[in-house]
């Protein structure tokens, strides 16, 4: 099935979806089903329950956690010219809070995210989609934590297809797909998306928001409650932040995992790749967070 015909399968199925909540947990089946494309159409997300189980969410973080060990043990700072967000975590030990192309380092993982379950998300995305494991940031894994020497505590309003303009290209229509690692009800802060604005013209995609300094909640936003194994889809030109956890310690972490499905030109990077200008400026952010720390 081609986006275009999900969009059209979305539109007449638009009444339907009149009366869904903003939190509906939907159901990855064989397909994306036509109330499912209509939501999404209209609201800019889509939100799956239990896609993973929890063992293979156990394997993705032991894989995760492996990871980082071994690069804190060999000192790595950045990965194909994308910097590792790296801060103080549990204990104050070193912590790697941004993991860029973890799919790059774990078998399991690039396997994992290759699965036939999720054939209907590959599809909506597009007929001659990818999985980009070395391109862009690769399958990026988010570890959030309220501690005091924290980089990665929250995250900001923001639009994902900003990020093109930093490489020079107007942003075009994409779809994130994020896996949740961790429980996450309301009440540990979490995913916030601004339903709709998706469809927002490119002027309110620049300036609605002041793009990662705002971290004041909205009226209208969404709060995604997920557990881990869940999936959610949104539209990357739609608003979302993440918001910082009222506790502290063990108790605020939260783990998410954004799968790259990229259309665009094949854009492979390497150990040479230049960092982008706006991964300097947050480097530079996250450097004076931990001095402030010392
Ligand atoms: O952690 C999340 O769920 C969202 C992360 C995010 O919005 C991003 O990395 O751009
Ligand atoms: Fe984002």
């Amino acid at each position: 099935m081609s986006a275009a015909a999900v969009f059209e399968m979305g539109m007449n199925a638009s009444a339907e979806i009149d009366d869904l909540p903003l939190d509906t947990r939907f159901e990855l089946g064989a397909e994306v089903t036509p109330i499912q494309a209509a939501f999404l159409e209209r609201h800019g997300y889509l939100i799956f329950g239990n896609v993973a189980s929890s063992d293979e969410v156990e394997r993705i973080n032991q894989e995760v956690n492996r990871i980082e060990s071994e690069w804190i043990q060999d000192d790595r700072k950045v990965i194909n010219g994308v910097p590792i967000f790296k801060g103080l975590g549990l204990e104050n030990k070193p912590m790697m809070q941004r993991i860029p192309f973890s799919s790059c380092y774990s078998d399991y993982i690039r396997q994992f995210i290759r699965s036939e379950r999720f054939e209907p998300v590959r599809k909506l995305i597009g007929d001659t989609v990818r999985i980009g494991d070395n391109e862009k940031d690769g399958c990026v894994v988010n570890t959030y934590v309220n501690v005091p020497g924290s980089v990665y505590p929250k995250l900001g309003w923001h639009t994902d297809g900003l990020r093109d303009l930093f490489y020079f290209r107007m942003p075009k229509q994409m779809l994130n797909v994020g896996l949740h690692l961790t429980d996450c009800p309301a009440s540990n802060g979490g995913l916030r998306l601004l339903p709709g604005t998706h469809h927002q013209g490119f002027f309110k995609m620049c300036f609605h928001k002041l793009y990662f300094v705002d971290h004041k909640p909205d009226p209208k936003e969404v709060t995604v409650e997920t557990r881990a194994g869940d999936l959610t889809i949104h539209d990357g030109r739609l608003w979302h932040r993440v918001q910082q956890s009222p506790h502290t310690g063990a108790a605020s972490v939260r783990r998410s995992m954004y799968v790259p499905y990229l259309t665009d030109d094949f854009e492979p990077k390497s150990e040479s790749s230049k960092t982008p200008f706006y991964h300097h400026l947050g480097a530079l952010a996250r450097q004076l967070k931990l001095w402030r720390h010392r």
